[in-house]
């Protein structure tokens, strides 16, 4: 099988205690009767880091001496969590590792705590990075990560008082056990400054741009350890420092530089993540980050690429393509211009050639205060010349537009990567589609909207350019390593090969009435509830009955991601319970994790509400624990680990339309949670792989949502035709909930009356409740449930990140694997 391989079975149990040892002694500079988790956290790491790095040299040597066509993925976020675990069961290793700590007189789930996760991204997009990774190391594909390297990524999130409080996250203030820093590939950024145009050699005009200031960017290399632990690939951080050039002949052309010349600290710019999901603040730092990272990345691949190929430009786009991960990483395109018209004196055409074979763009929102639009004004202070390469960009497309719809002006004003606003914008979703030769949305839904309502004439223009690849999820993570009680019995039952070709889950199916093995599938669910209760326990002091239904809301939280919908039938659910007490619901544990924005302030009002629905509702005698809700703080990779693999329930409740694809939809039905969702998304998917009997759909569709808005949806019609509506909005107005701080939802309510609900919650939310019923008399048939349970895990075998990256391999990136 893959996971036995050479360097597994050369380190047995003896040899791993040994090597540990020799780095509580050398490396840690300590002994087994001083060390401590942490210590022993570091030792084991260092030791499983050493064959890590073996293999790493062995990888690159190898598709140095193939000169392989190789996959650059780009993006501003990689949300990686904890790596130890991962990478010893990448490289088989685990159950050795368990058994020599253990003789050590260690327990390795106590080792694994020790390690900080690394939070470098904000939720879906960097998540789908990191399984991406894994998934292009499994299949032995060359492929790097290219991203930066925060010194704080996403926050800390507290809950104090019910509300929301943001700390710094600082990963690394112990030292972080897998980084490599490689000062040898250092490379230099400019910024500010002014374009001077010249003659160039042959005679012709050139533009030199003569910047006002340089920062440096410092690498820091992460391997990334492929399953069984042949390839280990790279993900590439760049950290900036400042460095200590400073330009003399900028300065010498008189002052002039002063005047543009911005005083960023060169050290701020990779300092912090944004924590902004989905709404563009228009932030200069932020467009610098999005430079530095993507200028850096790109001289280090032109570097790579002169080693083998010298001045030879002609086989660029035959060896390098680049993914470019939402718009983030959009400024590549003028920027891989600019260092080919500027510094390599091709012509345009060839230049654009090369250049626009070289890119492909993924879109993961449709949300227009997330698409990335940037002022002109500010793009022409920090990169003037790059400013003058999109306008000449965007000139070049308004002739090809001009040519295919003669005199069309609307067309060219809709398509312009300039928006001609009161301030000038520049557009770089627009930018990223004429910039790239593919464009995919994450699932079948979302690129169909991309197709017809976001880029419908882009779609005319450059027929077969959209496309989609649904997102999926390493089941390496997802489910062999976060569920091991699942995964040992899923072995057990159809062998070893799963975690490789998810596919074969579905040999599952035939023992879904299979009685022995319901039991079997439940009682590793009981074990995994078991668990998160004593971790719910240890966190919030709330004890919960690990025989009620354990029902998950895990994401982000966004208007339209509804947690208040969740929310909203929580309180229905109560207020039934007390109006009659015989009321007919199985035990249920609502149980949340979401963090803010920390300037979203209704996202915050969302926390606290369910933070102070909970604390009535908890310490309510009178409805005998049928209900607990219960928020847990600091939602992360680590902590969705533990909470995953307890889960029945499987709350995917956005508005129809709004979620791009959603990946923790696909995680805990891989972990035998049954969903309860709207028809968007993946869920869709999720719906077809698992079939209707076994998924709770509810709610309006796309069109009927589009149906809704066009004819003016009226939220209030809702409120007083629904007599239950009605009061439970009129309870969040009361100071039932919050009696220490009367009115404190009031704005909760007013969203969803004065506020139009944007997102539809009250029009959603009888069909909600209908679904919630339905699923509610469901897990009360216990076979029924048992049977549901097993199919999603076993209908899974789609929504593997395997299969997404061979769809990108085949259609776009068309890369060949290499058996290192
Ligand atoms: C936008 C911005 C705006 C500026 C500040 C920082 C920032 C960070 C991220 C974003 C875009 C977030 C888009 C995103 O995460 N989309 C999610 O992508 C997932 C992977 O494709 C998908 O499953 C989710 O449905 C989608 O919401």
């Amino acid at each position: 099988s893959q996971s036995e391989n050479s360097y597994s079975t050369k380190l047995d149990k003896k040899a791993f205690k040994a090597s540990v040892i020799s780095h509580l002694h050398s490396t840690l500079g300590t002994d087994e009767n001083k060390a401590d988790n942490h210590a022993w956290f570091k030792a084991t790491s260092a030791a499983i880091q050493e064959l890590v790095l073996n293999r790493l040299r062995t990888t690159q040597k190898t598709h140095y001496m193939n000169d392989t066509r190789a996959v650059h993925y780009f993006s501003a976020e990689f949300l990686m969590g904890r790596l130890l675990s991962n990478n010893m069961h990448n490289f088989g290793l685990f159950e050795t590792a368990d058994a020599a700590l253990k003789e050590l007189g260690v327990d390795i789930s106590d080792v694994l705590e020790e390690e900080p996760d690394m939070a470098l991204g904000n939720g879906g997009l960097g998540r789908l990075a990191a399984c991406f990774i894994d998934s292009l190391a499994t299949m032995e594909l060359p492929a790097i990560g290219y991203g930066i390297h925060y010194e704080n990524g996403l926050f800390r999130q507290e809950i104090k008082k019910g509300a929301q409080i943001e700390r710094p996250d600082s990963w690394r203030d112990y030292g972080n056990p897998w980084e490599i820093c490689r000062p040898e590939s250092t490379q230099e950024v400019p910024l500010y400054g002014y374009v001077e145009t010249k003659y160039g050699s042959n005679g012709n005009i050139q533009k030199e741009w003569h910047p006002g200031s340089i920062v440096k960017g410092v690498p820091w290399d992460i391997p990334v350890v492929g399953y069984g632990g042949n390839t280990v690939n790279v993900l590439r951080l760049w950290q900036s420092q400042s460095s200590s050039h400073f330009n003399w002949d900028v300065f010498n052309a008189g002052g002039y530089v002063d005047a543009q010349r911005e005083n960023i600290q060169a050290e701020t710019i990779s300092k912090v993540l944004y924590p902004n999901d989905e709404t563009e603040a228009g932030k200069e730092l932020r467009l610098i980050q999005q430079y530095f990272f993507s200028a850096c990345s790109l001289k280090d691949i032109i570097r790579r690429y002169k080693r083998a190929h010298g001045d030879d430009w002609t086989r660029f786009s035959e060896q390098v393509v680049i993914q470019l991960n939402d718009t983030h990483p959009a400024i590549a395109i003028p920027e891989l211009m600019r260092i080919l018209v500027d510094r390599a004196e091709l012509d345009w055409d060839t230049a654009w050639a090369i250049s626009s074979k070289t890119f492909a763009y993924t879109n993961h929102t449709l949300l227009p205060e997330a698409l990335e639009r940037w002022p002109v004004r500010m793009l022409e202070k920090i990169l003037p010349r790059h400013l003058e390469i999109i306008y000449e960009i965007n000139h070049r497309f308004m002739q090809e537009l001009e040519k295919k719809w003669p005199g069309d002006n609307v067309m060219k004003a809709k398509l312009s990567i300039i928006e001609e606003s009161d301030e000038k914008m520049v557009r770089m979703g627009n930018l990223s589609v004429i910039g790239s030769f593919k464009v995919n949305g994450v699932a079948q839904i979302h690129s169909k909207l991309v197709k017809e309502n976001l880029f419908p004439e882009f779609d005319q223009l450059y027929p077969n350019k959209l496309t989609n690849v649904t997102n999926g999820v390493t089941p390496r993570r997802w489910l062999k390593a976060c569920n091991p009680l699942l995964s040992a019995l899923i072995t057990k039952k159809i062998g070893d090969q799963w975690p490789v070709n998810l596919t074969q889950l579905d040999k599952l199916s035939v023992f879904a009435d299979d009685k022995t093995f319901q039991n079997q599938f439940m009682k590793v669910k009981q074990k995994n509830k078991e668990a998160l209760a004593k971790e719910i326990k240890a966190i919030t002091g709330i004890a919960v009955d690990t025989k009620a239904i354990f029902d998950v809301q895990i994401k982000r939280l966004h208007e339209y991601k509804r947690q208040h919908l969740n929310l909203l039938h929580i309180m229905a659910l109560y207020k039934r319970l007390l109006k009659d007490p015989s009321y007919d619901m199985h035990s249920r544990v609502f149980i949340f994790g979401a963090k803010a924005a920390p300037g979203y302030t209704l996202a915050k009002t969302i926390i606290y509400a369910i933070n102070k629905v909970a604390d009535k509702i908890n310490n309510d005698k009178r409805i005998n624990n049928k209900i607990k809700v219960i928020f847990l703080p600091n939602y992360r990779v680590s902590l969705a680990e533990k909470m995953i693999p307890a889960a029945d329930v499987s709350q995917q409740i956005s508005t129809a339309g709004k979620e791009a694809s959603g990946t923790g939809n696909m995680k805990l039905a891989l972990n035998g949670a049954v969903t309860i969702g709207t028809l968007d998304g993946a869920n869709i998917e999720i719906a077809e792989e698992v079939g209707a009997e076994n998924i709770f759909i509810f709610g309006k569709t796309v069109d009927e949502v589009a149906a809704i808005n066009k004819a003016g949806y009226k939220p209030y019609d809702y409120y007083y035709n629904n007599s239950e509506i009605k009061a439970l909005l009129d309870w969040l107005d009361t100071d039932y909930f919050t009696p220490e701080q009367p009115g404190a939802l009031s704005s909760l309510k007013r969203s969803m009356l004065e506020g139009g609900d944007p997102y539809l919650v009250l029009a959603d939310f009888e069909s909600y409740s209908k679904a919630n019923e339905a699923l509610d008399k469901a897990y009360k048939d216990k076979d029924r449930w048992a049977k549901m349970a097993i199919l999603n895990t076993a209908k899974m075998g789609k929504f593997t990140s395997d299969r997404s990256v061979q769809e990108y391999v085949d259609r776009i990136w068309k890369l060949d694997t290499c058996k290192v």
